[in-house]
C-alpha cells in the first residue's frame, strides 16, 4: 500500500534527565542540564519537536535563552503542559481539588502554562491530570467532582480559544484510580465541556494499561475529530513502563499505524519514554527506527488484499498477510 501521511516527530525533554524511580530517586545516571538535553535531542536524526512542562522545565526565566538555543539547533516547541503532578498542594487533586482555592491555583497554573507556550511559539498544551483521582473508597464526592472537572476545563479552554488542549488519560498512577482513565471517559468529558479546542493525547502505554486496543481507541478519537496528539512508547500493560516504541506489542502498533495513516492523522508523533537504564538518545533513536520500519512493513502489504480481508473479518488471511509482510 501507499502511505499518504508524513509524520512529524517530537520527544519529551524530561526523560533525557536522570529518570529516577521510587526506589532510587536520583536514577541510574547523572542528571544533565536542559541545554545539554536539547543538544542531544537535536543530534537525533528526524526529530523536530520538544515537549516541556511548565514551570519545571520551561518558564518565564529560561524561556528566552532556551528558545534561542532551540532556534540554533533547529528544534521547535511541540507542546508545553502544566506540571500539575509536581506540587504538594495538589496532592488531593488539581483541576478537581475539593477546595475551590486550590482548584483556582491549578487553573491559574494552566493559564500561565498557555501564556508561556505561546511565547515559545507553541499552541498546544497537554493536560495530564496525574493527581486527580482517588486511592480509597468514600474518598471522593462523586456528586460534585465531574462538575468541578468540566467547569475547570471549560475555563482553561475558553482562556485562549486558538490554543489546543489535549486530555491525556491514564487508568492509574500516581493515584490508585484516575478520574480521566480511558478513551471513553475522555470523550464523554470533552463532549460535556463542548469546547472545540479540547481533544485527546493518547499515550499508548496508558491505553495499554487500560486494556484498550490502540487502533480501536485512536480511530474512535479520530472519528470524533478529537485525536490531537500521540505519545509513543510501549508497555507490558500492567504499568506505565514507557519502553522503547514497539519493543513489546509489534502487531498492535502496526495496526495502529495503518489506521492513523488511513484516516489521515496529521498531528505530532511524540516519544514519551522513561529509559531508567538505557541511554535516552539511543532509546529514542531505536524508537524512531521501529516506527519507520513498521511504516515500511505496511508498504509491503497489498492494500486491496488487506481491505478485502478486513471487510470479510478473515483472520486467517490477515495472519498470512501480516506474516508475509513481517
Ligand atoms: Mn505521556
Amino acid at each position: 500500500m501507499r502511505l499518504k501521511t508524513t509524520p512529524r516527530f517530537a520527544c519529551g525533554i524530561w526523560y533525557f534527565g536522570a529518570c529516577g524511580d521510587r526506589f532510587k530517586k536520583d536514577g541510574y545516571r547523572e542528571d544533565i542540564p536542559l541545554e545539554k538535553r536539547l543538544e542531544l535531542i537535536a543530534s537525533i536524526e528526524g526529530l523536530e519537536g520538544v515537549e516541556f512542562h511548565y514551570p519545571s522545565e520551561l518558564n518565564e526565566n529560561n524561556l528566552e535563552k532556551l528558545i534561542a538555543l532551540m532556534n540554533d539547533l533547529g528544534l521547535k516547541v511541540a507542546n508545553v503542559g502544566p506540571h500539575l503532578h509536581g506540587y504538594t498542594e495538589f496532592r488531593f487533586g488539581s483541576l478537581t481539588n475539593p477546595n475551590p482555592k486550590i482548584r483556582r491555583e491549578a487553573i491559574d497554573l494552566v493559564k500561565r502554562t498557555v501564556d508561556t507556550a505561546r511565547k515559545a511559539g507553541c499552541n498546544m498544551t497537554i493536560l495530564w491530570l496525574g493527581p486527580d483521582g482517588f486511592d480509597y473508597p468514600f474518598q471522593t464526592n462523586y456528586a460534585e467532582v465531574w462538575g468541578w472537572l468540566i467547569d475547570s476545563l471549560a475555563e482553561v479552554t475558553s482562556y485562549k480559544t486558538d490554543h489546543t488542549f489535549c486530555l491525556e488519560y491514564k487508568p492509574y498512577e500516581p493515584r490508585c484510580k484516575s478520574f480521566v482513565d480511558s478513551i471513553g471517559t475522555s470523550l464523554a468529558i470533552i463532549s460535556a465541556v463542548g469546547a472545540k479546542n479540547l481533544g485527546i493525547n493518547i499515550d499508548l502505554g496508558h491505553a495499554l494499561m487500560g486494556g484498550e486496543n490502540l487502533a480501536a481507541s485512536a480511530t474512535l478519537a479520530l472519528k470524533h475529530e478529537k485525536l490531537f496528539h500521540l505519545h509513543l512508547n510501549d508497555a507490558w500493560k500492567r504499568f506505565d513502563d514507557d519502553l522503547i516504541y514497539a519493543s513489546v506489542h509489534l502487531v498492535e502498533h502496526l495496526e495502529l499505524l495503518f489506521w492513523l495513516d488511513y484516516l489521515g492523522y496529521n498531528g505530532w508523533y511524540s516519544f514519551d519514554l522513561f529509559p531508567y537504564r538505557e541511554d535516552p538518545k539511543l532509546a529514542t533513536e531505536q524508537s524512531l527506527k521501529n516506527f519507520l520500519k513498521l511504516r515500511e512493513i505496511l508498504t509491503r502489504i497489498d492494500e486491496e488484499a488487506l481491505s478485502s480481508a478486513i471487510e470479510k473479518s478473515d483472520s486467517t488471511r490477515l495472519t498470512a498477510l501480516l506474516r508475509e509482510a513481517l
